[in-house]
C-alpha cells in the first residue's frame, strides 16, 4: 500500500524490473532469467487484483528468453521497462484530454477512491477553464478520498468530502462520474475499489453518465479465455481496531468490486472513448497473431 493505484503500481513493478536487469552483476544468461523470473513472480503476488502489473511485468521481460546473451537480455530489459514506464504516463494524459471534452461547464462530477487517470481528467477540464464541482468519497477503509480531495483542492476544484454512504443522496445533485480501473475483463466489465459498482447503481438509477478512465495496459488478456479477475481481500486491521467487536465476530474485506458493461456509459482509453463492448475487439487487435497462443498466458 505504498505505491497505490493500478498505473502507478505497473509502472513501479516495470521500473523495478528495469533496475534489477541494470544493476545485475557477474553471472550467466540462464540464472539472470531464472531471477528475471522470480522476481516477476514475487512482484504479481503483491497485488493480484490489477492487471496493469501483469501486463507491465509481461511488457518487460517480453523478448529476454530469446536473448543470446547476458549483455543483450539486460538491455531488453531495461529498455522494455523505461518504453513501458514512457507509454503509461502518455496514456494517463492522453486520457485526461479525451475525457475532459466530456466535462461540461457547470457540471457536477463523482469521484471514488484515488485514481490518477480519472483525476488527470478532472483537472484537465479544471484547467480549461470549465467551472466544475466534485464530490468524493472517503473510500473506506483506507480513505484514500482524502488524498483525491487534497489533491483537487491543491489543484484549485471545487471539491466536496462525503462518506461512502452518502452516494446514492448525492448522486442526485451529480451530472457524471469518473473513476478509474484497475482491470477492464474482455466483456468490458470493471474492476476497480469496491464501492465503485454501487456509484454505479445509483448512477443508473438517476440517469447519470458514468465513465471509467481507463490506459489499455488495464485490459485483461486472461478473461479472454474466460479467467475471472481474482479480487484481493485485506487484512482485517483496515477495517476494525483491536478489541473493538467481540471475539466471534468475522470480518469480510474485500477491497476491489466488479461493475458489469451494462452499467458503464464508455470507457476512456488513450486510444480514444469507447464503448465497453468495443474491449474484447481491441485486445484481439492489440494481441495480434499470437492471440491464441496460450502459452502466453
Ligand atoms: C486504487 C484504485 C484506483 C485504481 C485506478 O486502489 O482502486 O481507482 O487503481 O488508479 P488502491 P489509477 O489505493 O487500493 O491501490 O487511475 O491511478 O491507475
Amino acid at each position: 500500500m505504498e505505491i497505490r493505484g493500478a498505473g502507478r503500481i505497473a509502472r513501479a513493478g516495470a521500473a523495478a524490473l528495469g533496475d534489477f536487469a541494470d544493476s545485475y552483476a557477474g553471472g550467466t544468461l540462464e540464472g539472470f532469467l531464472e531471477d528475471l523470473d522470480r522476481a516477476s513472480e514475487t512482484l504479481l503476488a503483491s497485488r493480484p487484483t490489477a492487471v496493469s502489473l501483469w501486463n507491465g511485468v509481461h511488457a518487460t521481460t517480453r523478448g529476454a528468453g530469446d536473448a543470446s546473451s547476458l549483455d543483450e537480455a539486460r538491455a531488453l530489459v531495461s529498455a522494455n521497462a523505461r518504453e513501458f514506464c514512457a507509454r503509461s504516463e502518455r496514456a494517463v494524459e492522453e486520457i485526461a484530454r479525451i475525457g475532459a471534452r466530456r466535462i461540461q461547464d457547470g457540471d457536477t462530477i463523482m469521484t471514488h477512491c484515488n485514481s490518477s487517470a480519472a483525476l488527470g481528467v478532472i483537472k484537465e477540464a479544471h484547467r480549461q477553464g470549465k467551472d466544475i464541482k466534485v464530490y468524493a468519497t472517503e473510500s473506506r477503509p483506507w480513505r484514500q478520498g482524502i488524498l483525491t480531495v487534497n489533491d483537487l483542492a491543491d489543484a484549485g476544484v471545487d471539491i466536496t468530502l462525503i462518506i461512502d454512504s452518502a452516494v446514492r443522496t448525492v448522486m442526485k445533485r451529480t451530472d457524471k462520474v469518473f473513476v478509474g480501473a484497475d482491470t477492464v475483463t474482455s466483456q468490458g466489465a470493471l474492476i476497480n475499489k469496491v464501492g465503485t459498482s454501487q456509484l454505479a447503481l445509483a448512477a443508473h438509477e438517476a440517469r447519470v453518465q458514468f465513465y471509467a478512465c481507463a490506459e489499455t495496459y488495464k485490459f485483461s488478456p486472461m478473461t479472454l479465455f474466460g479467467d475471472t479477475v481474482t479480487i484481493e481481500e485485506r487484512d482485517v486491521s483496515e477495517v476494525i481496531r483491536p478489541g473493538e467487536v467481540r471475539g466471534s465476530v468475522k470480518i469480510f474485506n474485500p477491497v476491489f468490486d466488479s461493475t458489469p458493461a451494462s452499467y458503464i456509459d464508455a470507457i476512456i482509453t488513450e486510444l480514444g472513448m469507447m464503448n465497453p463492448g468495443a474491449v474484447y475487439g481491441v485486445m484481439v487487435k492489440q494481441l495480434g497473431d499470437g492471440i491464441f497462443n496460450q502459452e502466453l498466458f
